[in-house]
Formats: structure tokens, sequence, C-alpha cells
């Protein structure tokens, strides 16, 4: 691959990100994937809360805002209702989507709202320094869990999928053509895809390289997709691998659902078949007035 994805998203500044980090990883699979669609930098909105995960749009040349902790969803929604047009891309952290961000997330996805998010997962908040996540394994030893976390994780893929995403994906950023792969697909996907690429922290837990000999492909062996109960069944596996390092983790296209209604298509409509007959403010609001057919 040349050169030439980096070249054409990037703003010229360079990633502050902790050399050897896995996020770098996502970044360039990210780009590759807009520049083999085609996407100008100026086509697509890439939005973020905060976290380190989260700096992701201030090393590109794409439309994008990097907004407040837990609210990249939001602030999403909002600019596929003004620009349905133009696509959108979530870089978020597992703290940031499924701690503060979470009612937004269950909701975005019960919506199916056009949007795709990428969850950076490194079962920590690594930005304020190794705090313990929602998904964190049991046991974890952050700066404010000196003795251990005591909860039990929570499994993003799991919850995509009960709330009502239409694609949820794993993939591992030790494997960048895998997860290329799945970036792909999810921006390819009409609704609401989720990919929940497992990226550890170097500077808080060290390369864990070894872990990409547990994954396994849903793909190579005939997963269906569109399948719910197996697709939960698969998800629900990885955190096996807590508890038994043999476990294997599911990665691929755990989940799959054509057909289901985007809410932006919806508002679309509904604009069409009421707003967009008046001409100006002044009319819609005098159409509101009590008595006037609703
Ligand atoms: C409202 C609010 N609460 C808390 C913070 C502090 N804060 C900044 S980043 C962060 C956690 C980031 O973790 P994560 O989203 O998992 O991203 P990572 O840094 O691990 O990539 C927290 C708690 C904040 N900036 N704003
Ligand atoms: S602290 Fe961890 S997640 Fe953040 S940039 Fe450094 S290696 Fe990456």
């Amino acid at each position: 691959m040349s050169n030439r994805p980096h070249e054409r998203y990037s703003n010229g500044r360079k990633p502050s990100w902790c050399s050897g980090c896995s996020y770098f990883t996502v970044l360039s699979a990210l780009t590759e994937c807009f520049d083999e669609r085609d996407i100008a930098p100026e086509g697509v909105n890439v939005i973020s809360g905060i976290g380190c995960s989260s700096r992701l749009p201030l090393f590109l040349n794409c439309l994008g805002m990097h907004t407040l902790h837990g609210r990249p969803l939001p602030a999403a929604i909002g600019a596929r209702l003004a620009r349905p047009d133009i696509p959108v891309v979530v870089a978020t952290g597992d703290g940031d989507l499924l701690s503060i961000g979470a009612a937004h997330f269950v909701h975005a996805a019960r919506k199916n709202f056009d949007i795709t998010v990428i969850c950076f997962d490194n079962r920590m908040y690594a930005m304020t320094k190794n705090q313990a996540s929602p998904t964190s394994p049991v046991g974890y030893k952050g700066s404010l869990t000196p003795y251990g976390k005591l909860s039990a994780p929570l499994n993003i893929a799991e919850l995509a999928i009960g709330s009502g995403a239409s694609m949820v994906c794993r993939a591992c950023a030790y494997d960048k053509a895998h997860t290329k792969k799945m970036i792909g697909a999810a921006l390819d996907h009409r609704g609401f895809s989720l990919v929940e690429v497992i990226a550890p922290c170097r500077t808080f837990n060290g390369q864990q390289r070894e872990i990409l000999e547990r994954m396994d492909d849903l793909q190579d062996r005939g997963h269906e997709v569109d399948n719910r109960e197996s697709a939960m069944r698969e998800a629900a596996r990885v955190y096996d691998s807590d508890n038994n390092p043999k476990a294997v983790i599911p990665i691929g296209v755990i989940w799959k659902s054509g057909g289901m209604i985007c809410f932006d298509d919806q508002v679309g409509r509904v604009l069409d078949e009421n707003t967009r007959k008046h001409s100006s403010v002044d009319e819609i609001l005098d159409d509101l007035k009590p008595g006037r057919g609703w």
C-alpha cells in the first residue's frame, strides 16, 4: 500500500499517541478504507469524544468534531440529521462510549442511525492514566482500583446487538488487514454499525501481541451473521478469555441485519410529507395551531 491514504487525509499534525500504540493501526486502516472508496476528506465527518482514541479526528483533514467526553453520539446524530448526504464515523474509547456515553450508545443503536462507530477497546481509561473502565476485567489493577476491579466487564458486542444495532463486528488492532476489512464492511453498511477493535494500551499494559493467536475468525467457519441467537452466543464468548488463557476470541462480522429502518430516513420522510410543503417558518407555526388537524 502506498503512502497515498496518509497524505490524502492527514492534516499534517503528527499523531500524539505513544510510540507503539495500537491506535496507529486503526487510523491507518480507516484512511485506507476512505481512499479505496474514494471518499473525499470533505465528504466524511469524523466525530469523537475525549480520550486517547478520541484524538483521531485531530490528525485528519476530514470534516469532524472533537466533542465532550461521552458525547460523540449526540453530535454524530445531529450531523446525520443536518447533512444526510455526508457519512459519519465516530471514533471513541470504551470509557467514552460505554461509561458516561452508555445511554447515547444504546439509543443510537436502537434507532439504527446510519452511523459507523469504531470503539478502540483497550479495556481501561488511558488518557487519564489508567483507571478501570466498564470493559476492564474483574481484578484489573488501575490507579483507582489498586486492589482490583470488583464489577463484571460489560460486553460491547452483546450490548450493541441487544440494543438494536444492525451491524456488529469485532477486530484486533494487531491484525491490520482484518481491522481494515471490518471497518470497510461497516462503512458500506446502511444503518448503525459498530466495530469493536481490541486495541491494548502499550504504555499501561504493554504489548500483548500474543492475543493474536487466540483470534477466531467467524467468517472462516461459516457463522450465520443474520442469525441473532448465534450472533449473541459468539459475542458473549469473548470474555471467557479473561478466566481461561486458552479461550478463543471470536472476531469478524458477528451480526448483520438487513431491512431495519434507519431513524435518519424516517426523519427525512416525515419532513418531506409535512414541513417541506411550507415555504416559511411562519407557515409551519400556523399549521401547528390547535384545530389545524392534529
Ligand atoms: C465529563 C468528563 N468526565 C471525565 C473526563 C476525564 N476523562 C478524559 S478522557 C477519560 C477516559 C478516556 O478513556 P477512553 O474513552 O476509554 O479512551 P482511551 O483514553 O482509553 O483511548 C476521562 C475519564 C472528561 N474529560 N470529561
Ligand atoms: S496511553 Fe496507551 S492508549 Fe494512550 S496513546 Fe499511549 S499507548 Fe495509546
